[in-house]
């Protein structure tokens, strides 16, 4: 059977991004069996023939309107798939989506009918209240990060910016390159309407949101940028947790060298 990415430079190039990023979630121990979800906007990258490919599923419901998705293309991980497996074949453990007229419902168009994430509703979500601002972030990636969840075990870890001023503090890096913090959101069942609202909430001003005692979601322009910000708070949590390890508290720069960073690197906060 051709593949959708056949003959599609473009399209190839993001679901190899997709790829990549899977495997580096894997390889870090954030993946454990089906752990995790990606979901990519790709309608830019949607030429008109495309377009015109047929549903290869029948109708599914998303199970609430979402009126900026309409003609929207998603690349979603399949439901039950494993981040490895995605890693090195992404047309067989996520699919291609289109989002139909009433908002409200889907189709599969490519490769095979894989059934995407049990996440799908509050991943879209996301991506329609991103379209609904104008924002150019295009990507949602759900992961677990060990030592981040770690530290959301600590309920003196989960007050508002506790947590981000603790894994700013540890490198220069993580201020730079995470400018907005990490959010949080309170313990609240896997898939749960309370999780995905806590979860938009909250990422009205962070780019990642660490649910306690699970995961991180973070919001990104593509899955790079997403994986990236992931990366560099769990790089700071690590060395909190070196430091604990080797028995003492760490210092962290102090308040006078976080504000010369931000100064210098013009950060928000
Ligand atoms: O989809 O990690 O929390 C697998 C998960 C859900
Ligand atoms: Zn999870």
């Amino acid at each position: 059977m051709k593949s959708i990415l056949e003959g599609r430079p473009a399209l190839e190039k993001e679901v190899g991004q997709i790829a990549e990023v899977a495997g580096y979630l894997w390889q870090n121990g954030w993946a454990e069996r089906n752990g995790g979800n990606i979901t990519v906007n790709i309608t830019e990258l949607i030429d008109d023939e495309t377009r015109s490919l047929p549903a290869i599923s029948e109708v599914k419901a998303i199970g609430e309107i979402l009126p900026h998705l309409k003609g929207k293309y998603f690349y979603c991980k399949g439901t039950g798939k494993r981040m490895r497996d995605l890693a090195r074949r992404p047309m067989e453990n996520g699919s291609v989506i289109r989002i139909l007229d009433d908002c409200a419902s889907y189709v599969i168009i490519a490769d095979n009918p894989v059934q995407p994430t049990s996440e799908l509703p509050s991943h879209l979500a996301v991506h329609n209240r991103l379209i609904e601002k104008g924002s150019n972030y295009k990507a949602t990636v759900h992961t677990h990060p060990i030592e981040l969840i770690a530290m959301s075990h600590n309920k003196a870890f989960m007050g508002k910016d506790v947590l981000t001023k603790i894994l700013w503090s540890m490198i220069p890096e993580t201020i730079a390159f995470c400018p907005l913090g990490l959010g949080i959101a309170p313990y609240a069942l896997p898939g749960s309407v309370e999780l995905a609202k806590a979860t938009l909430k909250e990422l009205e001003e962070y780019d990642v949101v660490l649910w306690e005692k699970h995961g991180v979601f973070a919001k990104g322009l593509d899955v790079m940028d997403a994986f990236d910000q992931i990366d560099v708070l769990s790089k700071s949590a690590k060395i909190y947790l070196d430091a604990k390890c080797m028995g003492f508290e760490p210092d962290g720069m102090t308040e006078e060298q976080m504000k010369e960073l931000s100064e210098v690197f013009h950060l928000p906060k």
